[in-house]
């Protein structure tokens, strides 16, 4: 549920109920502006020096108590950040109702394989809510391209809406699956995602046309989370009735190497056609790809090829990523010691060739030999004081190669 519905949001057992709660929806180095539901302000507001102290990270889409909140300075503190209900990786956001995944049908030509990405990516990040799909630039499609769309995704449980940013066809219904939520619209470069915010929104004024996958600078590049308001008025206008408020954010295509899913046994379930054949699979960690009697491979006739193509790629993709995990955590672990278990205080320190090593020790012994007349007899010391650790990590970029 979204803290913007109401102004009664679902207070945790940490708030007590006069505590001010806001919605972070901008955030960059100077301050967070947070929307009050109350009040129906914005407030510039910078998080208490503890919080920095401590490094909490606050992003867009936060829900965060306030303190000093002065409406006509419009100014507040940040006192606390509350628990998270999910968090965009890219770009970062917190506590998404729900995405909105939007494919050209041409113009770019609407590709399977991209789509069903961009499918198993939000399926993974924001849990608790099916995307929805959303093929614009209707104008540009026959009505066979529509039926075909639908009885592709309608059957797999996904709600398809067909629009038009041109010419204005479906955003009324589009219109109505905001309200209430906050919204994500994510989906290749091009397709149209800020010109439908724009229609949806003409105030937002966000740029068109612009490759969007460039990190750029400013207000209006979609490589920076902000949460914008569609008014009341504009609801209206787009055929919702009384009064309702939805919030939105646009976001920057992603490019191949964005799409990472370390879990190759997870992508089955994102798929909706292939999982209920996984679900009765007799192999417990069956990836469904070459098993003999593995039950999606025995039901394949059931399946869309494509589809299956598309999570063959998928799962393959995700398999090699997680190898180069698997082989890079292997290599940080043999390429560093523990050392100092003291207290619970161990230190992990790059090992160093035997070469690196005693040059390091040697400068550093020397240098403290000079400076304090200390002489360190205990070669294998499991302690380690600062300046050893200084001497190892400024030679960490020699760690052998294992
Ligand atoms: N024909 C047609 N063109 C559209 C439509 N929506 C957007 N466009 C065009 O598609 C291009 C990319 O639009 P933009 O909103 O920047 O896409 P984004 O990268 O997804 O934000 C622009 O030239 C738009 O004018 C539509 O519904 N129909
Ligand atoms: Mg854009
Ligand atoms: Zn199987």
């Amino acid at each position: 549920m979204s803290g913007f519905s109401d102004s009664t949001i679902d207070i945790g057992e940490t708030v007590s109920s006069n505590v001010v709660v806001g919605t972070v929806i901008r955030s960059h180095a100077g301050g967070h502006l947070v929307h009050l539901p109350e009040l129906d302000v914005n407030l510039l507001c910078q998080a208490r020096g503890r919080l920095k102290k401590e490094r909490v990270s606050i992003v867009t889409g936060d829900r965060v108590t306030l303190d000093d909140v002065d409406p006509d300075k419009g100014t507040g503190v940040i006192t606390s950040c509350l628990e998270r209900e999910n968090l965009l990786s890219r770009p970062l956001l917190a506590n998404v109702d729900q995405v909105i995944i939007v494919q050209a049908i041409h113009q770019p030509d609407w590709n399977a394989l991209v789509c069903d990405r961009y499918l198993v990516h939000f399926q993974l990040e924001v849990r608790d809510s099916l995307p929805i799909l959303c093929f614009n630039k209707s104008d540009l499609a026959s009505e066979d391209d529509k039926k075909a769309l639908r009885s592709i995704y309608e059957p797999l449980g996904y709600l398809v809406t067909i629009v038009s940013a041109t010419t204005g066809e479906g955003l009324d219904g589009l219109a109505n699956l905001l309200l209430s939520k906050a919204t994500v619209f994510a989906g290749p470069s091009g397709v149209g995602k800020s010109s439908l915010l724009n229609r949806l929104e003409p105030e937002l004024h966000l740029k068109i046309g612009v490759m969007d996958n460039d990190f750029g600078v400013g207000r209006h590049t979609t490589t920076y989370s902000e949460l914008y308001r569609i008014s009341n008025e504009q609801l209206r206008s787009l055929g919702v009735t009384g009064e309702n408020v939805a919030w939105v954010a646009d976001t920057p295509g992603f490019g191949l190497s964005e799409f990472k899913h370390p879990e190759p046994l997870d992508v089955v379930w994102q798929f909706p056609d292939l999982a209920k054949f996984a679900v009765d699979c007799k192999y417990s960690d069956c990836t469904h790809l070459v098993e003999q009697g593995c039950n999606v491979l025995s039901n394949l006739e059931q399946i869309d090829p494509i589809r299956f193509d598309n999570y063959t790629i998928m799962v393959k993709e995700s398999q090699s990523e997680k190898s180069i995990l698997r082989d890079t955590s292997k290599k940080v672990e043999s390429a560093v010691k523990t050392v100092g278990g003291r207290e619970g205080k161990a230190v992990h320190v790059p090992l160093l060739s035997g070469r690196y090593r005693s040059k390091a020790k040697n400068t550093e012994r020397q240098q403290l030999k000079r400076r304090a007349s200390f002489v360190d007899s205990d070669e294998d010391a499991d302690f380690v004081d600062d300046s050893d650790i200084d001497s190892s990590s400024d030679s960490s970029t020699q760690v052998e190669e294992t």
